[in-house]
């Protein structure tokens, strides 16, 4: 069993990203077998960062972080669209509008089971999101699950978006470090649970 966690640089507007102190933490805390991947925010290189390390240490699991700055809850994205456009430029100063990710289908959707995921947290801060954005994040969870699903991998593949954190940013809304921590573990243990059946 192996899992890859990846997570996020500082982008934009914010002056920091917790998604990259995250994966570093649930590594700690975890006895899997995990690796961690921090990504630029970049549109060129990020996606194919990851489907290059999904090839070369074929994990089990592929659980992506991203901040979302504006969100209450924490939130498992189901879906990725094929849409690449966004008002700021990602950290290599790329602007793009209107553009695709790829030549397949307007969206993948999520390899695990995130329906049964929302039942069994039952949690008033985990919320089902159903728009990744136009922006990074959203790109790179295309091509992980286009990646996933040209090759008909068995690979469990979720993203998730996070609110600020309270100790590391002053804004609102946002969420506790420790709850965050929690969170993130549950969904983890019971994406481990699923995927055990
Ligand atoms: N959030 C951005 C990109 C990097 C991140 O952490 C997004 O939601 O697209």
């Amino acid at each position: 069993m192996k899992i890859l966690l990846t997570g996020f640089s500082t982008f934009g507007p914010h002056e920091n990203n917790p998604t990259s102190i995250l994966i570093q933490e649930l590594r700690n805390r975890r006895n899997e077998n995990i690796e961690i991947l921090q990504l630029d925010v970049g549109y060129e290189q990020d996606g194919k960062t990851v489907v290059e390390k999904i090839k070369e240490i074929e994990p089990d699991i592929v659980l992506s972080f991203g901040l979302a700055g504006g969100r209450y809850k924490v939130c498992f994205e189901a879906i990725a669209l094929n849409v690449r456009s966004s008002l700021i430029t990602d950290n290599q100063g790329m602007l793009c509008s209107h553009q695709k990710i790829g030549n397949g289908p307007l969206a993948y959707e999520s390899t695990i089971n995130y329906k049964e995921l929302e039942k069994s947290l039952s949690l008033e801060d985990f919320a089902i999101s159903y728009h990744a954005g136009t922006f990074v994040c959203n790109d790179v969870y295309y091509q992980e699950l286009e990646y996933i699903n040209l090759n008909h991998l068995n690979i469990q593949c979720g993203f998730i978006h996070i609110p600020y954190v309270e100790e590391f940013a002053k804004q609102i809304p946002s969420i506790k470090w420790e709850r965050l921590i929690d969170i993130t573990m549950r969904i983890i243990d019971k994406i481990l649970e699923e995927y055990n059946v």
